[in-house]
C-alpha cells in the first residue's frame, strides 16, 4: 500500500533479571562480550519490567523513541547497533485486514517510533537496561517478522546493553561469554524455566534511590583496566562456580544457592573495591542488611535468605519459600523501618518467573 496513512504496532513486556553470578569486565567494549560467563533469575513481570510499543508507517522520516514519556536520543552506539542488527534481519509482512504489505527491502526506508515505559519509578534507582533493550529487540524483532530463535536474537539486545541478552528468558538463565571474535556464540540460554523454582521469592530493598555515582559500563571498564583480583576471578572463580550454580539450581539446592550467590555478591564488590579508584556501591544500610541476613542465616543452621547487590546500594534478596519471606518482611520492617508512607513503597515483593 502506498498510501502513508497506515501504521502498524507491536507491544511487549519484558522483566529485567538479576544476576546471581555476575557479569562484571568486558573484553570488547563495542560488541559488548563478557570476560565470564553468567547466571540470573528473570523477574515476574508485573514488578520490575518494561512495556515498549513499536510504530511503523510510511509518515514517519525518522527513528524516534520515548523513554516514560520523554524523547530520548538514539544517536548512541549501542540503539545504532541494536537497530541495524534487527532491520537487516527483516522479512515480509502482511496484514490483509488493514491491507497493509511490507517488503524485506521495503524496511530500509521506513522509520520507527518507539514508546517505552517502566512499571516501576526510574527514581529508584533501579532503572535497568536489561529490561529495556530485551524489550526492544524483542518487539522490533516481532513487528519486522525475525525469524531468529530467542537466542540469536539475544546476541543482538546483547550489542544494547550486556545484562540484556539474559532477559529474553523466564526462569533461571545463562549467558554464555563465546569465544568467536564477532560474538554470534555470545549468548544467552535458558537453564530452568520459571516453574521449576517456583518456592523462590524475590524481594527488593531500596536503600536509595539516588542515581549512582559510576555507571556500570565506566566502573567495568575501569576494573578491568586496574584490578589486579578481576582476572583471577574471572578465569579461576567464576567457572567454579557456574558448574555449582547450575548444579544446584538443576537440584533446587538451596544451601548451595545461597552460598554462591551471598559469596558471588560480595566477590563482585571486592572487586569494585579492588578498582583504582576504588568503586563503593554498597553504603552502610546494604552492609548492615547483609549482616542481618548472615546473622539469621547462622542462627537457623541452614541458609532461609540469599543477597546480592549490583552497581548500587539496593538489596535484592532471595526467600527460600513464602513463609520465609513473610518472615524477612517482618525482620526487615524492624530494622529498617519506614521514615513515611512513601517508604513503604521501598519493598518490592514479587515472585521470580515471567
Ligand atoms: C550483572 N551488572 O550481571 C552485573 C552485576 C551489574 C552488576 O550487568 O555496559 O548495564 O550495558 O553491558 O549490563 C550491569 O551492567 O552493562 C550489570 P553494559 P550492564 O547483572
Amino acid at each position: 500500500k502506498k498510501s502513508s496513512s497506515w501504521v502498524l504496532m507491536v507491544t511487549a513486556q519484558t522483566p529485567t533479571n538479576i544476576a546471581v553470578i555476575k557479569y562484571w569486565g568486558k573484553r570488547d567494549e563495542s560488541l559488548i562480550l563478557p570476560i565470564n560467563d553468567s547466571i540470573s533469575v528473570t523477574l515476574d513481570p508485573s514488578h520490575l519490567c518494561t512495556t515498549t510499543t513499536v510504530a511503523v508507517s510510511p509518515a514517519f522520516s525518522h527513528d524516534r523513541m520515548w523513554l516514560n514519556g520523554k524523547e530520548i536520543s538514539l544517536s548512541g552506539g549501542r540503539y545504532q547497533n541494536c537497530l541495524r542488527e534487527i532491520r537487516s534481519r527483516a522479512s515480509d509482512v502482511e496484514d490483509e485486514k488493514k491491507g497493509i504489505k511490507i517488503a524485506k527491502k521495503d524496511w530500509e526506508n521506513l522509520h520507527f517510533h518507539i514508546a517505552s515505559y517502566n512499571n516501576f519509578p526510574t527514581a529508584a534507582g533501579l532503572a535497568s537496561s536489561a529490561a529495556g533493550f530485551a524489550c526492544l529487540v524483542y518487539s522490533l524483532a516481532k513487528l519486522m517478522n525475525v525469524k531468529e530463535d530467542n537466542g540469536q536474537l539475544s546476541a543482538i539486545a546483547r550489542q544494547g546493553s550486556g545484562s540484556a541478552c539474559r532477559s529474553l528468558y523466564g526462569g533461571f538463565v545463562k549467558w554464555i561469554m563465546g569465544k568467536d571474535y564477532n560474538g554470534s556464540d555470545s549468548i544467552a540460554v535458558q537453564l530452568v524455566d520459571e516453574n521449576h523454582w517456583d518456592e523462590l521469592v524475590i524481594l527488593v530493598a531500596v536503600v536509595s534511590s539516588r542515581q549512582k555515582e559510576t555507571s556500570s559500563t565506566s566502573g567495568m571498564r575501569e576494573t578491568v583496566e586496574t584490578s589486579p583480583l578481576v582476572l583471577h576471578r574471572a578465569k579461576e572463580v567464576v567457572p567454579k562456580r557456574i558448574i555449582e550454580m547450575e548444579e544446584a539450581i538443576k537440584s533446587r539446592d538451596f544451601p548451595a544457592f545461597a552460598r554462591l550467590t551471598c559469596s558471588d555478591s560480595n566477590q563482585f564488590h571486592a572487586v569494585c573495591l579492588d578498582t583504582s579508584p576504588p568503586i563503593f556501591y554498597m553504603n552502610d544500610t546494604s552492609h548492615r542488611i547483609i549482616s542481618c541476613v548472615e546473622k539469621w542465616n547462622r542462627s537457623e543452621g541452614t541458609p532461609q535468605v540469599a543477597y546480592t547487590f549490583d552497581a548500587g546500594p539496593n538489596a535484592v534478596m532471595i526467600a527460600r519459600n513464602r513463609k520465609v519471606a513473610a518472615l524477612l518482611l517482618q525482620r526487615l520492617l524492624f530494622h529498617f523501618p519506614p521514615q513515611s508512607d512513601a517508604d513503604l513503597n521501598s519493598y518490592i515483593v514479587g515472585d521470580k518467573s515471567i
